[in-house]
């Protein structure tokens, strides 16, 4: 019966724009198949992965967030830590503290079951707040970063901040005693070295791609699905809101990723 339904829906809709789903039907017949034969799979998150965690997204509502008045692209940016490092730090050290009491939701544990569903499936995500390790994902781009990690401005070592106590201030290198910095690619800085061109690559490789929970606007990250799309790809945004990207996608599913992604099979 839902398939019946499914069908009049896609009846109504034009060729030319995506399909679009909505939260109460399952995905298209077409999504249907390639989800049963794809053979490598990427999904590319944003914040909105983390929304139903109760991680406050950037740009959701049509609104910046904001830290002591200043938009999270200004406190979030290499100009910034240049400038002033310990106010980085304190905003760092404000969001680990909420990281480290949320847990991550159905639409992470979902992404992290599909690994051992698919030949090949690689997780590009564009969030720092390490929920996707954390629900057992283990091919994993970082594309900026982490929150949990620390890297020294001098000697590039690295410390994790799970497991040390850090909660205050700038912490110092255990081994030249330099200043750290967050390990997070902050605005105007590079990518870690790599990391765009292994995503690219994949994404130029993989039958099915998926986009969840990103507002598609920082780059070179958004480019990703364009790529996978170029390639032959088969595109699938799933968000509650349409995106620059959604144009480019085969299919829509509008709606919460939490609800969504456990109802595709
Ligand atoms: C670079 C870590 C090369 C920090 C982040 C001037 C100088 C230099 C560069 C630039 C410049 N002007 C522009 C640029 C490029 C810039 C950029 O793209 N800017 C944009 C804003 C225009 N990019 C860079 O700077 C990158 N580096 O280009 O290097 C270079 C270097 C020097 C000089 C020239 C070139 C580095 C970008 C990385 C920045 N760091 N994060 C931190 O977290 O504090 S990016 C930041 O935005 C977050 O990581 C976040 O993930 C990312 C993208 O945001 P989204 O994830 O999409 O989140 P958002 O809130 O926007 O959207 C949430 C979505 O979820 C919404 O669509 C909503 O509808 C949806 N949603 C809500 N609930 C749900 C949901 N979806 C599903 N389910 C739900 N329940
Ligand atoms: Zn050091």
């Amino acid at each position: 019966m839902i398939r019946e339904i499914a069908a009049a829906r896609r009846a109504l809709l034009t060729s030319e724009f995506p399909m679009q789903a909505t939260a109460t039907s399952i995905a298209s017949d077409e999504l249907h198949s390639r989800f049963a034969s794809a053979q490598s799979v990427l999904v590319l998150t944003g914040a909105g992965v983390s929304a139903e965690s109760g991680v406050p997204t950037f740009r959701g509502g049509g609104k910046t967030a904001v830290w002591k008045g200043m938009p999270f692209d200004v406190i979030s940016s290499g100009a910034m830590l240049e400038r002033n490092l310990p106010a980085v730090w304190e905003w760092f050290n404000y969001r680990r503290g909420v990281l480290r009491n949320l847990a991550p939701n159905a639409a992470h544990d979902t992404i992290a079951g599909w690994e051992n569903r698919f030949e090949r499936l690689t997780l590009v995500t564009q969030n720092v707040d390490g929920l996707h390790h954390l629900a057992g994902s283990r091919n994993v781009i970082e594309l900026h970063g982490s929150v949990w990690r620390a890297r020294c401005v001098t000697c590039d070592a690295r410390t994790n901040l799970r497991e040390s106590d850090h909660q205050e201030g700038v912490p110092v290198c255990f081994g030249c005693g330099d200043s750290m910095r967050p390990d997070v690619v902050l605005f105007g800085e590079m990518l870690p070295p790599g990391a765009f061109e292994r995503a690219a690559m994949e994404a130029a490789a993989c039958d099915l791609c998926f986009v969840v929970g990103t507002s598609a606007v920082v780059y070179p990250a958004a480019s990703i699905p364009e790529i996978a799309r170029a390639a032959g790809a088969y595109v699938v945004e799933v968000n509650p809101e349409p995106t620059p990207l959604s144009r480019i996608c085969n299919e829509v599913l509008s709606g919460p990723a939490g609800e969504i992604l456990p109802l595709i099979d």
